[in-house]
């Protein structure tokens, strides 16, 4: 297996294509899209969770493993998905949540029935006094991580909504029955995999936060993790040479991430990590606004990548999934400048070192969606901390500026096919509404254009596929005092490649040995090399020497 060669491309399924006229996208939807995502070139496609699940967080409170919930489609719609695929192609990665289960999880059931076994399944605690939770820890999507149940007068943990219950991976139960599941995925034909908050799995202790906060340093790279997933690795996909994975770690280390994915630790191949995309968050508050501090972010991408590759450990590169704002309303401009700044961003992630993702959508620039009203999300944190706000006494108005920032549902809304009803993804109302910007920005419309973002991510596609320096070549950063350029060079053997990004709206001016280099990729026509250079708006040069 070799990860170096991989781009991965996100599908959120629900938001993809609908075939069937119910306003959910489908699994036939997917494959009558298959021509497309060859054209693109990628060659893997992670999906977000399409089985049976209440929805109440979008598959990611998960009620069967092993069933795809009907409205996705069936075993057959889903064996013909990786047939058609692969005939392009391109593998599949399927998303693993295993730090909880619904509540409507038959194992959940059964504990709740006061089945004893099951019950070891999950975190339950007595309380500190009656009606006070075990701890103070905090939901991600807030209040307290613990929910009362009367019946045992006891609470059982989750660190997400309160139909997501925490298992409690100390019982090896537990951790058997979540390397079934991953091999009755293998059996189906699936390499891929990627785990969801799978740093979260060992919890440390059950005290009280002392800062008040929200818990996270009691259950996050906890003391049994790399144990778990050496023995996960072991007894599933670590058995399959062809397999690639990678672990969502949610506020995590280099150093623990040199472990996770360090080249010899058999645990996964790579990590996403999430410090460059909380840049913009004031004091490190999600729901905070301010702009993207662009020295944090450089310095975050240097530091990942040089500690990373020091350790021979491999990062997943990502500026966008379904759990974040769209990166080119983000980072760039997404009105004036947003087929320069969507290449832009695309170069700079690119040319690292480290697995792409793409997350549907990306590829044509969609900016967020912008939503003006509560009764538009859909998304249950977004519904949750907009009460929260509100509370805090942050007005209507204030509150709706900070979704149209940071909801989830920017990332989520449907795929902007083309200028038809709903953007082409359904004649119906689909389950999220669609994004007014699909009239102008959509698939078709981006085939068309003469500066296409989409045929920009073809190139950088291709580059990875074709040149050894883009999948290995050693990473240096260059210009690091620059306030508004992000560059550095990639070395193999007697290669070089230099990346030059100008994060801004403005002209910026850099000064480089370049003679020798010439130019293979850029988002401006006419490009002149010369040892000082003039970077226009936003505009991004990849140069090559051998
Ligand atoms: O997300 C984990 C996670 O902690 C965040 O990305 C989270 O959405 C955000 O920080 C909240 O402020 C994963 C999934 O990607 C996400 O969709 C799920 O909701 C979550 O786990 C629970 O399974
Ligand atoms: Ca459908």
């Amino acid at each position: 297996m070799s990860k170096k060669d991989k781009i991965v491309y996100q599908i959120y399924p629900k938001s993809y294509q609908d075939t069937n006229h119910d306003g959910w996208g489908d699994i036939q939807g997917v494959i009558s899209r298959l021509d497309y995502l060859q054209e693109l070139g990628i060659n893997y496609i992670w999906f977000n969770p399409m089985i049976v699940s209440p929805q109440k967080d979008n598959g990611y409170d998960v009620a069967d493993y092993r069933q795809f919930d009907p409205r996705y489609g069936t075993m057959e719609d889903f064996e013909e998905l990786a047939r058609e695929a692969k005939k392009r192609g391109i593998d599949i990665m399927f998303d693993m949540v295993f730090n909880h289960t619904s509540t409507e999880h038959e194992w959940f059931q059964k504990a709740l029935a006061g089945d004893e076994k099951y019950k070891k399944y999950y975190i339950f605690k007595k309380g500190k006094a009656p009606g006070v939770p075990p701890n103070n820890w905090q939901s991600k999507f807030a209040g307290s991580a613990w929910e009362y149940v009367e019946k045992f007068d006891e609470w059982y943990l989750h660190l997400f909504d309160k139909t997501q219950a925490d298992l409690d991976w100390t019982n090896p139960e537990v951790r058997r029955e979540c390397a079934d599941i991953v091999n009755y995925w293998r059996s189906k034909g699936v390499h891929g995999f990627r785990f969801d908050v799978i740093n979260l799995i060992s919890k440390k202790s059950f005290e009280d936060d002392p800062n008040n906060y929200d818990g996270r340093q009691f259950y996050t790279d906890g003391p049994r993790e790399h144990e778990y997933l050496k023995e996960l690795n072991l007894s599933s996909f670590g058995n399959d040479p062809e397999h690639l994975t990678v672990g969502e770690m949610s506020s995590t280390t280099i150093e623990n991430c040199i472990q996770y994915a360090g080249d010899d630790c058999n645990e996964l191949d790579m990590v996403f990590s999430f410090h460059h995309l909380k840049v913009d968050y004031k004091n490190q508050m999600k729901w905070e606004l301010q702009p993207a501090d662009f020295m944090s972010l450089k310095k975050l991408f240097n530091k990942w990548q040089i500690g990373m590759q020091e350790a021979n450990a491999w990062n997943a590169l990502f500026w966008n999934c379904h759990d974040q704002p769209r990166s080119v309303s983000r980072f760039g401009d997404d009105k004036k400048y947003r087929r320069e700044s969507a290449k832009m961003l695309a170069a700079a992630l690119h040319m690292m070192r480290g697995t792409p993702y793409i997350y549907q959508g990306e590829e044509i620039g969609m900016p967020n969606a912008y939503f003006t009203d509560i009764h538009q999300y859909v998304d249950v944190e977004s519904i949750n901390i907009y009460a929260v706000l509100l509370q805090q006494g942050k007005t209507e108005e204030e509150v709706i500026h900070i979704l149209q920032e940071r909801s989830r549902d920017n990332a989520r809304t449907p795929m902007q096919w083309d200028d038809s009803e709903n953007g082409g993804f359904s004649d119906v109302k689909p389950w999220l509404q669609s994004a007014s910007s699909y009239k102008d920005i959509n698939v078709k419309n981006e085939l068309a254009a003469k500066d296409s973002i989409f045929r920009f991510y073809q190139k950088l596609i291709k580059m990875r596929k074709e040149m050894p320096i883009v999948q290995e070549g050693l990473f240096y950063p260059l210009l690091e005092e620059d306030e508004k350029i992000f560059a550095y060079e990639r070395k193999y053997q007697d290669e070089s490649l230099i990346c030059v990004n100008n994060f801004y709206p403005e002209t910026a001016t850099f000064t480089l040995p370049l003679e020798g280099y010439e130019v293979i990729l850029s988002n401006y026509e006419d490009v002149t090399v010369s040892d000082t250079m003039e970077l226009r708006p936003y505009e991004t040069i990849v140069l090559y020497k051998k």
